[in-house]
């Protein structure tokens, strides 16, 4: 298979952590692209233009990343990262989406940031604050679902998290989030997480 993907990206990082985690990442041909301006061939995979992408052996090109990483599920013998039906499949679903938003969130306050001071909007930026302050919260309420069995729940709160703190999105946030931040830090020493470590600072 082939893919975009781009190296700060919370949503290629965890595609690439599935990828990884159930045994496939020989398997995907990246390329490696820097977002900010029209990339055509991304554009041509994904109407979007955005990253993740992967294209499977049949030629299909498949988008975003929940997409892309229930398809990875689909094409391993190992323990499922998508539970199968249940209380567990919605739970996984739900903070999968908890994560991506808290991602989605960091990029948008970052993406703000950058612009010039005069252009800025502050109740934009506040907006995104408050998403990702609830978040926090709301993960560090879930951390027992994030300590049980490998599912795709932290891999996309990980990931997500990975990039706040990449951006500087919530300063001091460890500080009201002891139980998350310390299950974060465990969470990131796995290899699948020190492989596909951002390498910042660029977009
Ligand atoms: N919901 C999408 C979000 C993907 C996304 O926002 N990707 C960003 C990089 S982190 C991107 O490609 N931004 C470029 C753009 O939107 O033009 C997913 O889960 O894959």
């Amino acid at each position: 298979m082939k893919g975009f993907s781009s190296p700060n990206s919370p949503f290629s990082r965890k595609v690439r952590v599935v990828a990884i985690e159930t045994g496939q990442a020989a398997s995907i041909e990246w390329t490696v692209v820097d977002l900010g301006g029209s990339i055509p061939a991304l554009e041509a995979t994904n109407p979007l233009g955005q990253v993740p992408v992967v294209v499977t052996e049949a030629g299909e090109a498949l988008y975003d990343s929940a997409v892309v990483c229930e398809y990875l599920d689909a094409r391993h013998d190992g323990p499922k990262l998508f539970p199968a039906a249940g209380e567990a499949r919605w739970e996984a679903l739900r903070l999968q989406a908890l994560g991506d938003g808290l991602g989605a969130a960091s990029a948008a306050l970052a993406g703000e940031r950058r612009r010039p001071e005069e252009r800025r909007f502050q109740p934009f930026s506040d907006n995104q604050s408050g998403k990702i302050s609830r978040a926090l919260a709301r993960l560090e309420h879930d951390l027992a679902a994030l300590e049980g069995p490998l599912t795709i729940a932290p891999i996309a709160a990980a990931c997500a998290i990975g990039y706040m703190e990449l951006r500087d999105c919530a300063p001091g946030w460890r500080e009201g989030h002891s139980g998350l931040a310390d299950w974060y830090d465990r969470f990131a020493a796995r290899p699948s997480m020190r492989e596909t470590a951002p390498p910042g600072p660029a977009k």
